[in-house]
């Protein structure tokens, strides 16, 4: 089997036994009672579904957890620019696990075996299941950390009616380090190897309705996703960062002008990255994203495009984080583009971010 999975591509492979591990049903029970994935439609139920391999396939006995490393080189950070995670800004990973799996499932079925295949999507906790199977560990920024690969891994699993003899767990955890923690800009990371998910700036710049107000100032220049936690990781600073088939697409998916994106339409947006994982929540998402950046960037230069957008965006949740944006920088041209937006904007969501934006709320430093 590990022959098989290397041949399709994995960087690491191990197999769990099938049977539902309570400790993690209990794990994955207790963050979603707490709230932690609170924009997530998961509950007690669905934490037993995804404990128990047997939702994917009927007659399950074992889960084959693959791990495909996909880090490549970033970029410094550079002012106007908006940071896309390593994870998002190459060929979108869901087509390129799926294949690899599927290849490893129809090896599976050569030998009479019966197999389903998940990644991401699938109600399976995968972390659960690759940490049982000893992949790696979990580590307190809660993803799996692979020996010799780091955290920079997608999991993917294959799961079969074959008896394969499993492997052990890894026994191991971070120890004292918490360097993951202290990096966190939003305090998302409790330190217990929990995360508040409602507090994630991954999550924040992937759900679709507003980004809470008090958040918007921690998310920094983060477009999509964040690496932060993993950045500073010891086991992934020293993990290779050579994954060819994840490099970036090109410069500007890797790290697009936020005040470009602020005019990207439905058309342009397919076309640039329908084949990326960014593609998935449509323009306006990434354009109301582009306004928090933008916010974040306190550049009176940007206030022209931000106007513009004020005017003529045609959704409300972007015009919300315009205003947002235009109060930020508070500058007299801001202002009165969002005193004259007020007189015509009929979105009661729009017209309560332009009123707080005048009230400038969201001031980075309160005018005397
Ligand atoms: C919802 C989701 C998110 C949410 C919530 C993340 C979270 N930490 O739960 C958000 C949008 C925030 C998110 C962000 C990211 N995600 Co995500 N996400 C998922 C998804 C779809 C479900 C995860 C879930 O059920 N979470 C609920 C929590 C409570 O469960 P859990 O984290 O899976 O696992 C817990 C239990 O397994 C339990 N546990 C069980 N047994 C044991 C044993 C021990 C010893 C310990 C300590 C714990 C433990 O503790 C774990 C940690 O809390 C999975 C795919 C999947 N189907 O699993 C991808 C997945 C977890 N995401 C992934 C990635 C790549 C990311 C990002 C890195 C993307 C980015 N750069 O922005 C970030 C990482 C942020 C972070 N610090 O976690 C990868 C993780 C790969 C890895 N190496 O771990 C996955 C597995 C997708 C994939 N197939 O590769 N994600
Ligand atoms: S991904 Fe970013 S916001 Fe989320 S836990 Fe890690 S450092 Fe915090
Ligand atoms: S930074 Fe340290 S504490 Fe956080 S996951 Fe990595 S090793 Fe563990």
């Amino acid at each position: 089997m590990l022959a098989a999975a290397r041949a399709c591509g994995a960087d690491a492979v191990r197999i769990a036994p099938a049977t539902p591990p309570e400790p993690a049903r209990a794990r994955l029970a207790a963050a979603f009672a707490r709230g932690d994935l609170a924009a997530w439609p998961y509950d007690a139920a669905y934490a037993a579904a995804a404990a128990d391999p047997r939702t994917l396939l009927d007659g399950a006995r074992s889960v084959v957890c693959v791990a495909v490393a996909y880090a490549t080189p970033g970029r410094p950070d550079r002012r106007g620019h908006g940071r896309v995670s390593n994870y998002a800004w190459s060929e979108d990973y869901h087509r390129r696990m799926r294949a690899l799996l599927g290849e490893l499932a129809r090896a599976i079925e050569d030998i009479g075996g019966v197999a389903a295949i998940a990644c991401d999507t699938a109600p399976i906790a995968e972390r659960a299941f690759a940490e049982r199977a000893g992949l790696g560990w979990i580590g307190k920024h809660t993803n799996l950390i692979a020996p010799g690969l780091g955290s920079y891994v997608f999991l993917g699993e294959v799961v079969t009616s074959l008896e394969l003899a499993p492997d052990p767990p890894l026994r191991k955890t971070c120890g004292s380090c918490a360097r993951c923690v202290d990096a966190c800009p939003t305090g998302a990371l409790r330190g217990d190897y929990t995360i508040d998910a409602n507090r994630c700036i991954s999550d924040l710049t992937q759900r679709v309705g507003p980004i809470p107000r008090a958040l918007r100032p921690l998310i920094g220049s983060w477009l999509w996703g964040c690496d932060l936690c993993q950045e500073v990781c010891p086991p992934t600073q020293r993990a290779p960062r050579d994954a060819r088939a994840f490099a970036p697409l090109d410069a500007v998916t890797r790290a697009p002008v936020a005040a470009d994106l602020l005019r990207l339409r439905s058309a342009e947006f397919k076309r640039r990255y329908a084949r990326t994982a960014l593609g998935w929540r449509g323009a306006a998402v990434l354009r109301r994203n582009a306004a928090v950046v933008l916010g974040n960037g306190l550049d009176r230069a940007d206030v022209p495009v931000l106007e513009a957008a004020l005017a003529a965006d045609p959704h409300p949740l972007v015009r919300g984080h315009v205003a947002w944006a235009l109060g930020r920088i508070g500058s007299p041209r801001a202002l009165a583009a969002l005193r004259a937006r007020l007189r015509t904007e009929t979105d009661a969501l729009a017209v309560d971010e332009i009123r707080a934006a005048l009230r400038r709320d969201s001031q980075p430093h309160p005018v005397a």
